[in-house]
């Protein structure tokens, strides 16, 4: 790994470069909502081909990319345009990346240029010496051809990111069968700022219990596949949190390979005890790897109102787990 990343190991938190970057339509809007909710430590990017699109959402800094290609127009679902672009702006990535630490890239995948252009600047942020965590969703399967290319994107991204956390559009039809598309957009933009939110967070700002950039690095560092588990219940109830995030995951994947978790709690802080802490943490870990390594963080809010949220990170999956998904999407066929 680059210089960099040995030098970001002994930084204060205060000093962590963070960039949250959104690309294409779907990442755009994710961007959109975390920027409202405001994220204490990091800076929103948006990046599109699309000019109106771009220009309609709120990001700390937004880049239009490929505009003598495709004159602000999008990719047109078509990934090699949206490769195309990215790599166009390479100069302009390398001159991002230069102080990042850590970048999220979060993109809905199926189009053209969160596809096509997500790679490139995972590549390109890697290679500045940033540890890149990518948020990817995938399309519902009503989206049609959408799925394939999205897998052939996941890949992609993989083959470059630190960890891809996947989020399966169709898993939330599961739950609720009659939901709207446009709902289910949103609901998942919530998810990804949550997420993002929470980890960065519970990093940079003062917490109950604190996660740091190391341990990060270690559950998220490796490589691989990783997807999420989102639970709420009441305080007095922390199975029952534990249950609805088992009954709410975002991959159809084998947790039990999974060889490493990031679990983040939030609640009041008399909701809160230590040894609730220990009960969900330990019943996550028993769902696991028996060799998994877990590492938890605990945030106040008193927001939150009796309840105690979990969100867990479930990563290293081995490929093999999620691999009859990617069969039954006919990824060998597309390779
Ligand atoms: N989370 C989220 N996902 C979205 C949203 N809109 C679309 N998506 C998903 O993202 C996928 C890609 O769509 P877009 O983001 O619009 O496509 P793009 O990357 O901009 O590509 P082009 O428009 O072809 O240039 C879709 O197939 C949807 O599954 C959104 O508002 N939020
Ligand atoms: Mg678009």
């Amino acid at each position: 790994m680059s210089s960099r990343n040995k030098k970001s190991k002994k930084k204060e938190p205060s000093d962590l470069t963070i960039y949250v970057v959104g690309v294409g339509g779907g990442g755009n809007n994710s961007i959109d909502r975390l920027s409202r909710m405001g994220v204490y430590g990091a800076r929103t990017i948006s990046v599109n081909t699309d000019k109106g699109h771009l220009e309609n959402k709120k990001a700390d800094k937004k880049m239009l990319i490929g505009l003598s290609k495709n004159e602000g127009r999008g990719a047109g679902g078509n990934p090699a345009i949206g490769e195309e672009c990215a790599e166009a702006a390479s100069g302009g990535f390398k001159k991002l990346f230069s102080d990042a630490d850590l970048v999220f890239l979060t993109t809905g995948l199926g189009g053209g240029t969160g596809t096509g252009a997500a790679p490139v600047i995972t590549r390109i942020a890697r290679k500045c010496g940033s540890m890149v965590i990518g948020i990817v969703t995938l399309p519902f399967s009503v989206e049609g051809t959408r799925k394939k290319l999205a897998w052939r994107g996941v890949e992609r991204i993989e083959s470059y990111a630190n960890s891809t956390i996947i989020l399966d559009n169709d898993k939330l039809l599961e739950v609720s069968p009659d939901m709207p598309l446009d709902q289910g957009f949103g609901m998942m933009d919530s998810v990804i700022s949550n997420l993002v939110k929470s980890v960065t967070e519970t990093i940079t700002r003062q917490s109950l219990i604190n996660l740091d950039f190391n341990d990060l690095r270690s559950v998220l560092g490796g490589g691989g596949y990783s997807t999420l588990m989102v639970g709420e219940a009441h305080s007095k109830d922390p199975k029952k949190v534990v249950k609805n995030a088992e009954g709410n995951p975002f991959l159809d994947a084998d947790y039990q390979g999974a060889k490493k978790a990031l679990i983040h709690l939030t609640g009041e802080s008399k909701g809160l005890s230590v040894k609730k802490m220990n009960d969900i943490v330990g019943m996550v870990t028993s769902k696991l790897d028996p060799d998994a390594s877990v590492i938890a963080g605990a945030r106040i809010d008193h927001t939150c109102k009796k309840k105690i949220k979990m969100m867990a990170i479930v990563a290293g999956l081995e490929k093999r787990s999620i691999s009859p998904v990617m069969e039954k999407e006919g990824l060998s066929e597309v390779r």
